[in-house]
């Protein structure tokens, strides 16, 4: 391979880029030098093992990848604003959509989440940390590799272009080659196999961990949804690593498990795909129900109306998503039996749904409510999310879908169920668990502006593409002409995903304002809360979280404390706590899967070799280790706490 072709050169966007991370990462060494700051990156961040941290630093690393989607978003858009743009041409448009898409499922939406479950969910159950936080730090840095090296794949060497579904045979040698499909591959891979991991954790720390009292029927939803998600990650994952495994042996090692010939076959990949596709809809749907319940209960000031009905909504929507994946591929020839079966099962969906919706809307009914800036994200959900899901059924009647499959009526349809359900419930998580992470709120007013104006944008994006799409304009074209009749609704389109972009600039300065200029809160309860964390001793949680883990009697534990007036901080007699200590094996692991991946993007075996024997000594390394953590002593637990107490 040629230099040139290694280091993408002569395209001026790509450059652009190129240019800006190599000054913002200057820079960021610069100042991290400067403030003497490399020792507290390295012991308080990169090596530790508190999920608090680890939930922040996901995301973080979200938020980030929000703002690389949402540049490849804009771009998209620019290009389609008006009829024969020459912005992108169709490879540059292919890619851009491939990586949009991709990098807005795995890494924005699915880690924004976990993030939040990683800071919530010990916190609501009453625990001092996961079951595993060792695997938690490695979770996290094997994400963080699979997404560093899918987003180098733009500058070096090339980003993958066969659309985030990878279909076959356009994923293949013959027709896509070059590394942009192996980062593809191998990007998921590595993540996929730490989301999997967290999946595990997450689901034993809820069974095993829970606070003494606390009936699975008394948790707290999003810690409901959140377990009802890890199973879904335990059983679909796996055939996300198989498919990626069998399409990266096709295209390196020259087996015909897709191919064309030999026996291969391109529809089994469509089939893996979906069953680890659809799925994955609701890893990132449940996750946002359960932060919606929280937050619409909390700011209703009452319990959640229909707890037992919602859990066994969710409990079925879980076991439906698994039955629906063909609804992908209506029009790929599986017949009028099969499409039925999967027509039905889909719409079937809707009825948990339906049960949902009614139990939010009659949390609020006589509520007490007070519109913070969570709470008007949880209510805009409502009727947006609903466009979303009617369309869903639309698209579900297989006959009708025949008409609008592919077009850009399916384009809008997921934008407002992804958007609606997961985007907007990330900001409402966000917002409401801001004080818990930082200890003092993101300032409401500018909250406020940040929302009406994505509300806005969104709506007038993506509320066009419906009549763009019955009008039959198809999904992933790059160029279309004036006789088409399509400039009026892509234009209006466009000037909402700008204002989308605005709206993402308030709250990037939000942080920045609040930072500066938020009283801090002195509290851990910020919002008159009714679950466990707010419970913790003071507005950030000290690593070991409860100094002693309050016992449960009911659900909304902490709102019954609140009612009988028992305060779970006041505590007679401290005791020691044991804690996990801090690990650089994780990191030090990711490094080794980097050099795996990045060797088999460009089939260099020895730098994979190299890298496998790196993983497998640290696994040798790690089974001889004999650390199993330390005690916090009872007087440092005395001082914090004491700390904690004189800040109220
Ligand atoms: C925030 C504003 C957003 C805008 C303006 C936007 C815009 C677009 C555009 C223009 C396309 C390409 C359509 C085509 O040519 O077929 C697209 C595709 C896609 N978007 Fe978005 N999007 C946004 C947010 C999101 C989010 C938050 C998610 C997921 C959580 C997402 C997931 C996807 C997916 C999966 C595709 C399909 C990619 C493919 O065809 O392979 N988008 N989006
Ligand atoms: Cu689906």
């Amino acid at each position: 391979m040629k230099w040139d072709e290694f280091i993408i050169t002569g395209d001026p966007l790509i450059l652009g880029a190129q240019i800006s991370i190599l000054i913002s990462g200057i820079g960021a060494v610069f100042v991290l030098t400067y403030f003497k700051k490399w020792k507290w990156l390295w012991d308080e961040w990169i090596t530790s093992v508190d999920h608090k941290k680890l939930g922040i630093m996901y995301i973080l690393i979200a938020i980030l990848m929000f703002f690389r989607g949402g540049i490849d978003a804009l771009m998209m858009r620019t290009q389609l604003a008006a009829p024969n743009m020459t912005f992108l041409d169709s490879l540059h448009y292919n890619e851009i959509f491939t990586t949009h898409g991709t990098i807005m499922i795995i890494f924005m939406a699915m880690p924004f989440l976990i993030g939040l479950m990683n800071v919530v969910v010990p916190l609501q159950i009453g625990a001092r940390d996961v079951a595993f936080p060792f695997l938690n730090n490695l979770s996290f840095w094997t994400f963080v590799i699979g997404m560093g090296l899918f987003n180098i794949s733009f500058i070096i060497g090339g980003s993958p272009s066969a659309g985030w579904t990878s279909y076959m045979p356009l994923a293949s040698n013959e027709l896509n080659p070059g590394p942009g499909q192996n980062y593809y591959l191998l990007g998921l891979q590595i993540s996929g196999i730490g989301t999997l991991a967290t999946g595990v954790n997450m689901m034993v720390t809820i069974f095993k961990m829970r606070a003494k009292g606390m009936k699975l029927f008394m948790m707290p939803m999003f810690t409901w949804t959140t377990l009802i998600t890890s199973m879904i990650i335990v059983l679909a994952f796996p055939v996300l690593t198989i498919a990626l495994a069998e399409m990266t042996f096709d295209r390196l090692f020259g087996t015909h498990f897709f191919n064309l010939t030999n026996g291969g076959m391109p529809m089994l990949w469509a089939n893996l795909f979906w069953i680890w596709g659809h799925p994955e809809v609701y890893i990132v749907a449940l996750p946002a129900f359960g932060i919606f319940s929280e937050i619409i209960s909390t700011f209703s000031k009452k319990r959640l109306f229909g707890y037992n009905a919602m859990v066994y909504s969710i409990i079925a929507i879980s076991v439906l998503s698994f039955l629906v994946w063909v609804h992908h591929f209506f029009t790929m020839g599986s017949g009028a039996v099969v499409n039925s079966f999967f027509s039905i099962t889909t719409m079937a969906i809707s009825i948990p749904t339906g049960v949902k919706i009614f139990n939010w809307l009659l949390t609020m009914h006589k509520g007490r409510i007070s519109f913070t800036t969570p709470m008007l994200w949880s209510i805009a959900f409502i009727p947006n999310f609903v466009i979303g899901g009617v369309t869903g059924v639309m698209l579900a009647m297989a006959a009708a879908d025949y008409q609008y499959h592919n077009t850009y009526f399916l384009v809008s349809h997921f934008h407002y169920v992804l958007i609606a359900a997961t985007v907007f419930a990330c900001f409402a998580g966000l917002i409401y668990w801001y004080p818990k992470m930082f200890g003092h709120k993101l300032n409401e007013r500018i909250g406020k502006w940040f929302f009406w104006i994505f509300v806005a944008g969104f709506n007038i994006c993506f509320f066009p593409q419906y009549f763009l799409g019955l009008d039959g304009m198809p999904r992933r074209i790059n160029v279309y002409g004036v006789e088409d009749g399509w400039f009026a609704l892509n234009f209006i389109s466009t000037v909402g995903a700008f204002i989308m972009g605005l709206a993402f600039i308030i709250l990037v300065y939000n942080i920045y304002y609040s930072f500066r200029y938020s009283p801090r809160e002195t509290t851990g309860d910020s919002w008159d809360g009714r679950t466990l964390e707010w419970a913790t001793s003071s507005a950030i949680p000290p690593h070991y979280n409860f100094a002693k883990v309050p016992e449960v009697t009911s659900m909304d534990a902490y709102w019954k404390m609140k009612e009988e007036g028992i305060d779970p901080n006041k505590i007679e007699k401290y005791e020691k706590i044991h804690m996990p200590s801090n690990t650089a094996l994780p990191f030090v692991m990711g490094c080794f899967m980097f050099l795996v991946g990045f060797g088999l993007v460009f089939e260099w075996f020895w730098m994979g070799i190299v890298g496998g024997i790196g993983i497998f000594a640290c696994m040798a390394f790690r089974s001889f280790d004999y650390n199993d953590g330390y005690y916090v002593s009872v007087e440092e637990i005395e001082e914090t706490e004491k700390r904690a107490r004189e800040a109220k």
